[in-house]
């Protein structure tokens, strides 16, 4: 063998592989790639292949994705975009569609240019996805061509070939994934529809829609306004302050800015950002520049114009921002993602960027909307004259709260260890399942804190009121962390909060307003993950000495074809109430046995959004909701 040849194979079993190497990193630790095995992990795939058509829609050669999940958990995902090439890839010698899929890190090699994103979870490459996946099929629709490659875990399984004739152009990808690897690879509908809904706003115009043969449940987004239309929905049920929303769109240095922005007669602000479709929960540098130039340019506008009173009155931040909902979304060449959950952006171009772009489009838009501006300015006097009248209150009161503060609530039955990360409150309904709570617990590591159901009517009090009701405050004092500005993790007294309410329609009530209160004025312990809800059983079923407990309707139709239909006896809970401090820990308490759901902000949203409607001083959309939730309500209340 010469030497020549020699290195030959050796460069090609090398380079071979690195690349088996590649993917079996992906497999071995699957954690590092998409984060999770969890439910979540298993989105992330349908939600990276996604990710690659909204980028081809970027480039602007694509408006239609579609999302399909058959009935055995496949999910296939076309585009109409260009299709992946299937040239040679001069350096792999091997189709460029082969490379993308093979080789970790792939994506954003070819195709020049435009927003890739390459941090975070996002934009790992369509190559995890074909490694975690136990098969998959690329179908590329190009030159008149329709080529197809199949892969099984990461492997090429067949050589691209042309199966087909095709008119025009598109990709698609079908895969399984993993069982090997995944918890589950049952997809939930609703969760995937929230992304899309969300990426359809932020790519005007683009056409998604996913069916789901599973259930028969179809979706179609398309928002030709954009965020725009965004902002639109959700501020739909509150009293908006002018109609239009305000729109700015610019490009500098690279950076692409939108922002849309309203004002509603509330006090809630909700300002969602994302950079490069990616939601920056954590906030970051486009937030920073946007927040800085909102403050200066309604300052500037109110003095000029002769509306606030140079010396009297300073509006803050806070001020202007009371009773705004915003979008705002970047894309940035070099995505940093920072901060704890890798969701604040840390480019700081984007802060002068967004702020200039702010600065220039706000101020013209007062300027030509005198009446809006005026709205505006007048919005944010009356709200810093609120918090000057607020303040001033507070020094009054402030012994009085100090000493408040300092002492736990009397109601709460606290845990004997000390450490909070081994600890756990069960916020429960009720002073009857509360004291049944209370004798089931295990006494060292979880506390348990009665709310009456009763005093926190969701319905008839305000977010603002229910600060004041007595039964929130003990809450409060119990999670020790503090809230809004003063908010601090650092000394949350629990890292599980478990909400456990009756299901019935008042404890889902009563579960929306804690979960809304806790997205307003606690938010980061639902990002961390420390919110949760206890899953009670619905049904206790009695054959002979079995005991089985059943904890949704569909469970039951199984457990009774499992046990006969003959011969057994069934109890309902109605409410906590009714189990006995054993039936608690057993079937709802005991962390070797409970479900508990965590909450993430997607869920905390939906609250948000559903206590605005049921909160609405708007009298349809809660009559609407009522009658489109009468069956849910129905089930829930047995
Ligand atoms: C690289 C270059 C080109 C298209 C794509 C990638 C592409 C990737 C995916 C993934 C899913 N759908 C996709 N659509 C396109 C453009 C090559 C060219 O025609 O110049």
């Amino acid at each position: 063998m010469t030497e020549k040849k020699a290195a030959n194979v050796m460069g090609y079993d090398a380079s071979h592989i690195q690349v088996l190497e590649g993917l079996e990193a992906v497999r071995k630790r699957p954690g590092m790639y998409i984060g999770t095995t969890s439910i979540r992990g298993l989105h992330h795939l349908v939600y990276e292949i996604v990710d690659n058509s909204i980028d081809e829609a970027l480039a602007g050669h694509c408006d239609r994705i579609h999302i399909h999940i058959a009935r055995d958990n496949v999910v296939t995902v076309t585009d109409n975009g260009r299709g992946i090439p299937v040239d040679i890839h001069p350096k792999m010698k091997k189709p460029a569609v082969e490379v993308a899929l093979t080789v970790l890190h792939a994506g954003g090699k070819f195709g020049g240019g435009g927003y890739k994103v390459s941090g975070g979870l996002h934009g790992v490459g369509m190559s995890v996805v074909n490694a975690l996946s136990e098969w998959l099929e690329v179908k590329v629709r190009r030159d008149g061509n329709i080529y197809k490659q199949c892969f099984s875990r990461g492997k090429t399984t067949s050589k691209l070939e042309v199966v087909g004739k095709a008119s025009g152009t598109g990709t698609e990808i079908q895969f399984l994934a993993d069982d090997q690897i995944f918890e589950t690879l049952s997809y939930e509908f609703d969760s995937m529809s929230h992304r899309f809904r969300e990426l359809s706003y932020l790519n005007k115009g683009l056409k998604i829609t996913i069916e789901d043969d599973r259930t028969g449940q179809k979706e179609q987004f398309q928002h030709d306004g954009g965020i725009v239309d965004f902002v639109k929905h959700l501020n739909k049920n509150k009293g908006n302050l002018f109609n239009r929303p305000i729109y700015m769109h610019d490009e500098k240095n690279d950076v692409d800015v939108e922002v849309a922005m309203g004002y509603h007669d509330g006090y809630i602000e909700t300002l969602l950002s994302y950079a490069n479709n990616i939601p920056t929960t954590e906030g970051g540098m486009h937030e920073v520049g946007f927040k800085t130039a909102l403050t200066r340019v309604v300052n500037d506008y109110g003095k000029r114009k002769g509306l606030v009173k140079e010396d009297k009155v300073k509006l803050t931040g806070e001020d202007i921002r009371e009773g705004l909902t915003a979008v705002i979304s970047v894309k940035v060449k070099n995505p940093q993602f920072e901060g704890q959950t890798k969701t604040k952006l840390g480019n700081s171009e984007a802060r002068s960027i967004v702020e200039s772009v702010m600065g220039e489009h706000l101020s013209m838009f007062l300027e030509e909307n005198p009446t809006v501006a005026k709205k505006i300015v007048d919005k944010a006097i009356t709200a810093s004259r609120a918090r000057e009248a607020a303040k001033k209150a507070r020094e009054l009161t402030r012994r009085k709260s100090a000493l408040e503060i300092s002492s736990l609530p009397g109601k709460l039955a606290d845990c004997s260890i000390k450490d909070p990360s081994m600890c756990e409150i069960y916020v429960v309904e009720g002073d009857s399942a509360g004291g049944s709570a209370k004798m089931g617990r295990d006494r060292s590591f979880q506390a348990i804190l009665p709310l009456k159901g009763k005093i926190i009517n969701v319905e008839k009090a305000r977010i603002d009121k229910i600060l004041n009701n007595d039964e929130i405050r003990a809450l409060i004092t119990a999670l020790g962390t503090s809230i809004g500005d003063e908010f601090n993790i650092e000394k949350a007294r629990y890292h599980k909060i478990i909400i456990m309410t009756d299901a019935d329609v008042d404890g889902s009530h009563i579960r929306t307003l804690l979960l809304t209160f806790l997205y307003r004025y606690m938010k980061p312990l639902i990002e961390q993950g420390f919110v949760y809800i206890a899953q009670p059983p619905l049904f206790k079923i009695k054959k002979g000495r079995r005991e089985v407990y059943v904890y949704s309707e569909r469970e039951l139709e199984k457990t009774l074809d499992e046990l006969g239909r003959e011969g057994f006896s069934m109890q309902r809970y109605k409410g906590l109430g009714e189990m006995n401090p054993d039936q608690l820990w057993d079937t709802t308490m005991d962390p070797d046995k409970r479900t508990l759901l965590q909450v993430d902000i997607e869920d905390a949203l939906e609250a948000d959004e559903i206590f605005t409607i049921l909160m609405g001083d708007k009298v349809e959309p809660r009559k609407e909701f009522i009658q489109n939730n009468a069956a849910n309500v129905k089930n829930l209340d047995i």
